[in-house]
């Protein structure tokens, strides 16, 4: 009834009135409307957050769509040749080569093809990581600690090699095994601690889907989904798939090194206007914030991209071992040789 005394008030009068009488009489209605909206805002985030969240992380990659602010380039191209490596084992080398020394942190980038009897039988690794990636077949490693286990199709073995390890790495079934093995540095610091494995079993790889554009994540982030690796040497590392038609713009920190390893298929990389990079080749990205690739028409493109942060040591490599000194090669020779300092197991081990 109050309401209806107040809707009779003429317009004119009703402002001043408003302020005066019938403010006093509505107030509580008001505030209990309010305060009613109020807990239906609160249950609806509470209710719809992944909704909100996912509006919210796609305008996020429309925003990733525009071009980066210092978009990296493609500054060096590089295409692998086949070599011989382990034991009648055939690599692609492409970080390592005499061509791109090394990208700190990254020390090497082989794609191998390996058949029986062929393969890498057992060496020993002191102060870096070897990161395995399946891209086809089935590979066994053995260790002298007693690890053994296979990894196959789209599986991953990150080993921290740390003070030291030895071990066989050799083909697990016939016919051509194929995957991608990438060597990280360590800092100084590092080079010494307990070696650690950890293995991602193709199904358990993170992936992500956008717009034509597959990936999935060894390391680092890539469409808001995390890795579970940890990386000791800060690390992204991801394997993206694009069917024609696609686009993809991925952030990449400032200051890391980056590289793109094609596996099959071509594409354009860095700008619009570049001229398309096919299989087998290396490209080493400019600085910058991030990359972008077209992938047009033809069959789908599929590459790795790994970026790192530089460490900015001095890098002394001695085949499998990688140190900051002439001396601490000579100490990892020794430690080797006489089974010491991480290498205790080395001496009466062998693969089987
Ligand atoms: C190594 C020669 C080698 N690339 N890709 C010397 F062949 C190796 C070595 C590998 C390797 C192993 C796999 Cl599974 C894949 C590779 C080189 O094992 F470590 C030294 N020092
Ligand atoms: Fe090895």
């Amino acid at each position: 009834t109050r309401q209806s005394s107040s809707r009779r008030v003429p317009l004119a009068s009703r402002k001043t009135s408003s302020s005066s009488r019938s403010s006093a009489s509505t107030r509580p209605f008001l505030c209990l409307a309010l305060f009613l909206l109020l807990i239906l805002v609160v249950t609806a985030l509470f209710l719809f957050p992944p909704a909100i969240m996912s509006s919210s992380s796609s305008s996020s990659s429309s925003a990733a769509s525009v071009p980066f602010e210092r978009p990296r380039k493609v500054v060096k191209k590089v295409l692998s040749l086949s070599q011989s490596e382990g034991d009648g084992a055939t690599v692609r080398r492409s970080i390592g080569r005499h061509e791109v020394p090394n990208l700190d942190p990254f020390l090497l980038l082989d794609e191998f093809s390996v058949s029986k009897p062929a393969g890498f039988p057992d060496h020993p690794h002191r102060g870096f990581e070897t990161v395995t990636y399946m891209l086809d077949g089935a590979f066994t490693h053995q260790d002298f600690s007693g690890r053994k286990g296979t990894i196959r199709t789209g599986d991953v073995q990150w080993m921290t090699a740390g003070r030291g390890i030895v071990h066989s790495e050799m083909p697990a079934a016939d016919g051509v095994q194929k995957g991608l093995q990438l060597w990280i540095n360590l800092a100084s610091k590092d080079k010494m601690i307990k070696p650690r494995y950890q293995e991602l079993e193709s199904k358990d790889i993170s992936q992500a889907e956008k717009h034509g554009v597959k990936v999935r994540i060894i390391a680092g982030e890539a469409f808001g989904v995390r890795s579970p690796v940890y990386t000791r040497t800060p690390t992204m590392y991801m394997d993206f798939t694009m069917q024609p038609g696609s686009q993809l713009h991925q952030p990449i920190p400032e200051g890391w090194n980056a590289f793109v390893y094609i596996i099959e298929g071509e594409g354009v990389f860095g700008r619009e206007g570049a001229a398309p990079a096919s299989a087998h080749h290396c490209l080493v990205l400019g600085a910058g914030d991030g990359l972008s690739v077209w992938k047009r028409s033809g069959a789908p493109l599929r590459f790795v991209l790994a970026a790192g942060q530089p460490l900015n040591e001095l890098v002394v490599q001695q085949g499998p071992f990688v140190m900051n000194s002439r001396a601490q090669i000579k100490k990892a020779m020794e430690d080797y040789y006489y089974g010491r300092n991480g290498f205790e197991k080395a001496s009466q081990w062998s693969s089987t």
